[in-house]
């Protein structure tokens, strides 16, 4: 049976949480690099809606949401128990997922680009953003990581975006008052397993050889 197929676009923190769930699973799936200005044809056909990251299943199923990607894998296999077990704490991951998604991506691009979006300045959009860092923090201050004193699916979910926001203005971010949030986040961007899922790899073009993820170190 044919390797399932993901459409990835490395620097996208939506792509990044499907492959930190698949390099954890250890499934090893078809990875397809994608330049988002120029989508190849074989994408846009199995997800017309145009986003990474996709997942073609060995069956021919399509997953063109990140959270559903990471379900996919981590049911098939969850050996560092991502998957939290009480009603209670998937309540909580379905919560920060949607706050991330929504609020916090929002007022991220607009941080971000804040040069794009003139209605409010850099430092508004941060302030609106911090909503969350200060969620964060508390939840970080009652266990080592969000849900419980080990990483699950919410952590990964979010990290990506964290990230993202610790590094527009990495000198304020430093200093902000947020040390359980910058601890938290530092583990993860020293950790192997964030190394293996940003590996670098030229666009996909339809006749290349395939390339396997997650690339196993065979030293
Ligand atoms: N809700 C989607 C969002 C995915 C998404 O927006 N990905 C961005 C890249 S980070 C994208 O593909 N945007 C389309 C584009 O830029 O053309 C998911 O969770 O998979």
């Amino acid at each position: 049976m044919s390797k399932p197929i993901l459409y990835s676009f490395r620097r996208c923190p939506y792509a990044m949480r499907a492959r930190l769930a698949i390099a954890t699973s250890g499934i090893e799936v078809e990875l397809r690099e994608v330049v988002l200005k120029d989508k190849p044809q074989p994408l846009l056909t199995v997800s017309p809606k145009g986003t990474v990251p996709v997942l073609i299943t060995s069956t021919g199923q399509v997953i063109d949401e990140s959270i559903d990607i990471m379900y996919w894998a981590l049911q098939q296999s969850d050996p560092l128990h991502w998957l939290v077990t009480t009603a209670e704490q998937h309540a909580m991951t379905t919560a920060l997922i949607d706050q991330n998604d929504q609020s916090f991506k929002h007022f991220l691009d607009r941080y971000k680009y804040a040069d794009r979006y003139p209605e409010h300045t850099e430092r508004y959009y941060r302030q609106q953003a911090e909503t969350t860092l200060n969620d964060l923090e508390q939840k970080l201050t009652q266990n080592r990581f969000l849900l419980a004193d080990h990483s699950t699916l919410a952590d990964m979910a979010l990290l990506p975006f964290i990230r993202q926001f610790a590094f527009v203005d990495k000198a304020w971010f430093d200093s902000a008052p947020y040390p359980k949030v910058r601890a938290w986040l530092n583990q993860f961007i020293t950790s192997d397993l964030f190394a293996t899922t940003m590996t670098k790899l030229p666009a996909w073009q339809p006749n290349d050889q395939p390339v396997y993820f997650p690339m196993l170190n065979t030293d």
